[in-house]
């Protein structure tokens, strides 16, 4: 019989989309269970076109699931996860509390796939949005090229920051619509918008850019800077990957882009790298800017792939590409990666 999944945090920005994705995707899953915490206990929601009563969050919630997908902050994961490992479910866990267990895989299908599989907690992490959306372009080019050294600056969604990300700037957007004075005096946006202390993000993101995601860690890196390293080097199994990472959060509501600066062990040219991306049957090359055809999230989002443009050799750089990525940051960023590990898991439990 057909496994039975549980989505835990279905009411979230990501779990939203999950009832999304598992309603378009072959349908490899019996039951599914909604799960969120008590507040949203009792809420009805669709998935695969049909109503499902949203459940509180409990240990008994998961007897009998084989599958527990979770999209909640990284303290209720920590908490819940190996709760519903220990009643039998494999966890794949979409936040940060596990992704750096040396117990616990860390998976881009399209990288290590085979990594699923040795799970001794009974636990997968899915990676963080900004690594994960470049990982299938840079898988295939160290397959073919031997990656040594990335240096990415990130260009990132509101809606990464869940969704009071995009409230909050669709409230600043009303809040300066019609002002053709904004943006040429220092401050005068950041007077214009509502008070800073009610919003995700530490400036305006209206009319701005921000250099800053996730929380300070030591000698001033942001946590998101420091898990594109460490989590780039754990998925394509490379421990002495030299990364260097600026996390950005800009104006636009779904989709991460990355300016990428890899360079490889062997030599590497843009004819190449096109056609190894052209194979990766999840990477999409839009490159072709004397037609204006480059990744623009504003193109990109709510669709599946990693799209790829702007490929050019470096100057002054040997065996190093420039490349820009784009990818939607709720579906291949998280929910749709979730939802392919968790196949991953069906097909090996029913296989
Ligand atoms: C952001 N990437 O855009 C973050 C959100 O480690 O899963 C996801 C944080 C994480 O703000």
């Amino acid at each position: 019989s057909k496994p039975t999944l549980a989505v835990v945090g279905a009411t979230g920005a990501v779990g939203t989309v999950m009832l999304d994705i598992l309603s378009s995707r072959p349908d490899v899953w019996g039951e599914i269970r909604l799960i969120a915490s008590p507040r949203s206990a009792g809420k009805v929601l669709r998935v695969r076109g049909e109503d499902v009563v949203v459940q509180a969050l409990s240990p008994e919630v998961f007897d009998g699931v084989d599958v527990a997908m979770f999209d909640v902050p990284d303290e209720v994961s920590a908490e819940w996860a190996p709760i519903a490992a220990a009643r039998g479910a494999v966890v794949v866990d979409n936040s940060g509390a596990f992704r750096m267990d040396p117990d616990v895989p860390l998976v881009v299908p399209e990288c290590n796939a085979e990594a699923a599989r040795n799970r001794p907690k009974g636990i997968i992490a899915n990676p963080n949005c900004t690594t994960l959306s470049m990982m299938a372009a840079m898988g295939a080019l160290h397959r073919q090229y031997g990656l040594r050294e990335l240096v990415v600056a990130s260009y990132q969604a509101v809606s990464g920051a869940g969704a009071a990300g995009p409230k909050r700037l669709y409230d600043e957007l009303e809040a300066v619509a019609g002002d053709r004075t904004l943006g040429t005096v220092a401050g005068d946006v950041r007077k214009a918008v509502p008070d800073l202390a009610d919003s995700p993000f530490p400036a305006p993101m209206v009319l701005n850019v921000v250099p800053w995601a996730g929380s300070l860690k030591d000698d001033g890196w942001s946590s998101e800077e420091l898990k594109v390293r460490n989590e780039s080097r754990k998925i394509l199994g490379i421990p002495d990957l030299k990364v260097s990472a600026t996390c950005v959060r800009v104006p636009v509501v779904t989709t991460h882009s990355l300016a990428v600066h890899a360079t490889f062990a062997e030599p590497v040219t843009v004819e190449g790298a096109r056609a190894v991306l052209d194979k990766a049957p999840t990477v999409v090359v839009l490159d072709d800017p004397a037609q204006g055809v480059f990744p623009t999230p504003a193109d990109v989002v709510g669709t599946d792939p990693t799209y790829v443009g702007r490929i050019r050799q470096a100057l002054d750089f040997p065996n190093t590409l420039e490349l820009f990525i784009c990818g939607d940051n709720l579906r291949k960023g998280a929910a749709l990666n979730t939802a392919e590990i968790a196949e991953l898991v069906a097909a090996e439990l029913t296989g």
